[in-house]
């Protein structure tokens, strides 16, 4: 393969692409330091990275079904994966991670902007310089006695307007085969690579070399892994560098490291979007169309809204992401959305047949679990699956499990245990889903985990109204990070572990570009809450199916907004607007009048209190933050007083 960058023949091959919706947008705008290094050399870069961290061998992966099953049926032989049995679960396998490698380390996750400024007050930032001669050090053969596996892959369809491609390079067979998964592996981003197209490099590594200092070769564990871990991003360079971890976002560099950290970064100087959202497709019982983007953190309910299965007779969902989306200005003053990923990296506890029988029709056959319970039949199980736990389990750390240590605080599975699945397998994944030039979003939803407050739904009477509700979401912490479950904590835009640069710059950006869509095309935003508790700790909506009564209800208020409907279907209310009596559909919903209003409920006194906390969250980003947010403040509490 010759390498010789020409962007004219990448530019005309995606404009072939989607002519008629889309034209790329030209690349590489802003300052010189912000410029991405498209013409990196790849062969080049990938026999450094080999130098430094000295690798047994170089595989360069093709992302074809031959190369996943080789590596498969490797691991299985290695320990590292169990094969499910095949009459329960075809071609299924659990891993077991390392007890001390089971989620995120945000404590350990760098953004290495110039400037610590640009990387702002919410994230951990790090010189360059130093971090650079620091990974270096530690970097520096990492690899010994293992295999460098070189994994080009695209987010989004393969060479589409919206897309974006990567090499990651990684010591581990586990990061390939859920890249396999996660992200479209494939040959020809080597072609784009060699056209010219900019390309991420991410650099990964478990940091357990089986060859030490002294040359001394020890035997491999099942799950390698370095209680050192560093998740490091250089957002002005598009570099990610990533050691310790083998678990989901810290080493799926596809994932959070690359569609959401660097790609924020891409899109404040492209004119883009990278978002922590699932995307979905509802058709109403008319046939109309509409396409919603909901942001909440981790572990709030993503996978369940993006397979949602209404209970509202006529209405359909269908599932295009469960987690990132990318949105991009179309030339017609729509917001153009896609999902990057190519795969579900679910959580499974409360994965069940009440909560989300979608995904467990998903789950039937190919899938890769991590830390969930074995049974003695060769299935798994998790904490939510059935009703009832079975008498007897294997559990995430390979130990005997009765009902008698779930009773004791034992669980089964790990509370962030998951699945990772191709989206392809999911039976209501939207045709539309691979459609390189996005769907246009109509409804933008913002939500968070709260226990008190927040109503179950409301719309933002403006976008920057809007951009104000992402701003302050703020909501209990799952188990999808390290660090204390259930404290409240601010989340704006459940990005507040992804954002790749200086999230009140985040602000100023979401303001800009909505300014620039169409008033008619510009989507409505909204904020919900499935997770309000009553005095007893009771959710008081009874959630998962029957949010798709919320979801008619946001549709609706886009007829409305388009004169397709002229009944009125809000009340305004200090936080925004509420559906009005009679517009949410509770037919054949057992809630009574007392739950209704608490779910609507909109204590002043409380709400005066979180604007304070509110005033302070902001006066951390100083005179980063936008006016337009202050303003949005004072008028709150002006409705409040
Ligand atoms: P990440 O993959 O970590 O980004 O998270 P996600 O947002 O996709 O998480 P997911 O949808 O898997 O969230 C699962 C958690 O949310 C489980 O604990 C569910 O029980 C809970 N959940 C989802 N929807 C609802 C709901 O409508 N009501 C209630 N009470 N819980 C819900
Ligand atoms: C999240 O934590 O938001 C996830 C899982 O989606 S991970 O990919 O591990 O970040
Ligand atoms: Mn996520």
């Amino acid at each position: 393969m010759t390498f010789t960058a020409n962007p004219r023949r990448t530019r005309l091959a995606l404009a072939e692409l989607a002519p008629d919706v889309f034209t790329p947008a030209p690349t590489a705008a802003g300052p010189a330091a912000h410029r991405p290094p498209s013409s990196r050399d790849a062969r080049a870069w990938v026999a450094e990275i080999a130098e430094l961290t000295q690798p047994d061998e170089i595989v360069w992966c093709d992302g074809s079904a031959a190369e996943k099953q080789r590596l498969i049926d490797e691991m299985v032989a290695a320990g590292t994966l169990l094969k499910l049995a095949d009459e329960k679960r075809p071609n299924s396998y659990l891993a077991r991670s390392d007890p001390s490698d089971v989620a995120r380390v945000e404590s350990r996750t760098f953004i290495c902007s110039e400037r610590e400024d640009d990387a702002g007050p919410t994230n951990n930032w790090r010189d360059p310089a130093a971090m650079r001669v620091e990974l270096d050090e530690v970097f520096s053969g990492s690899m010994r006695g293992r295999t460098l596996y070189v994994v080009p892959f695209s987010m989004g369809p393969v060479g589409g307007p919206i897309s974006q491609v990567g090499i990651e390079i990684t010591d581990s067979p586990y990061v390939v085969v859920s890249m396999h998964v996660m992200t479209r592996v494939d040959a020809r981003v080597m072609d784009l690579i060699d056209a010219g197209q900019q390309w991420v490099p991410a650099v990964h590594s478990v940091g357990a070399p089986l060859v030490d200092g002294n040359g001394t070769r020890h035997d491999d564990v099942a799950w390698p892994c370095n209680e050192d871990k560093y998740i490091v991003h250089y957002p002005e360079t598009r570099e990610i560098w990533s050691y310790g971890s083998g678990s989901g976002g810290n080493a799926l560099l596809g994932k959070k490291c690359f569609a959401l950290r660097i790609a924020s970064a891409m899109g404040r100087d492209e004119g883009w979007l990278a978002e922590h959202m699932l995307l979905i497709r509802v058709t109403s019982p008319e046939q109309r169309q509409y396409h919603l983007a909901a942001a909440f953190p981790s572990a709030c309910g993503k996978t369940n809204l993006a397979m949602l299965r209404p209970t509202v007779p006529g209405w359909k969902v269908e599932t295009i992401g469960d987690d990132i989306v990318w949105m991009r200005p179309g030339p017609d003053g729509s917001l153009r959305a896609i999902n990057p990923e190519a795969g579900f990296f679910g959580v499974a506890p409360g994965t069940g047949v009440e909560t989300n029988p979608t995904a467990i029709e998903t789950l039937t056959h190919d899938v890769i679990f991590t830390n969930v319970a074995l049974t003695d039949d060769g299935d798994v199980w998790w904490e939510g699956l059935t009703p009832e736990p079975p008498a007897h389990l294997i559990d995430w750390r390979g130990d005997d499990w009765t009902p008698a240590d779930g009773a004791a605080g034992r669980p089964a599975a790990h509370p962030n245990s998951r699945f990772t699945v191709a989206a392809q397998q999911c039976p209501t994944i939207a045709d539309v889903w691979e459609d390189p030039a996005g769907v246009p979003v109509d409804a933008i939803v913002f939500g968070g985990r709260r226990a008190s407050n927040v109503p179950l739904v409301a719309q933002a009477t403006s976008w920057d109204h809007g951009v104000f509700l992402g701003a302050t979401i703020s909501s209990e912490r799952t188990a999808a990070a390290e660090g204390a479950v259930g404290e409240l904590r601010r989340d704006p835009f459940a990005m507040l572990p992804f954002c790749g640069y200086n999230m009140a710059d985040h602000w100023g950006h979401w303001l800009e570009v909505g300014a620039g869509l169409s008033s008619e095309r510009r989507p409505k935003i909204f904020g919900v809450n499935w997770f309000r508790k009553d005095a007893d700790g009771r959710f008081i909506w009874p959630g998962f199916g029957e949010n798709s009564r919320v979801v008619k209800w946001i549709a609706e208020q886009i007829d409305r907004s388009r004169g397709v409907r002229t009944d009125s279907g809000a009340v305004t209310s200090p936080v925004g607007l509420l559906p009005a009596p009679g517009a949410l559909d509770l037919d054949g919903l057992d809630v009574s009048e007392a739950d209704l209003a608490a779910l609507f409920d909109v204590p002043r006194d409380a709400w005066l209190a979180e604007t304070d906390l509110t005033e302070e969250f902001f006066a951390r980003f100083g005179d980063r933050l936008p006016a337009a947010m202050t303003a949005q403040l004072e008028r709150l509490r002006g409705r409040l007083a």
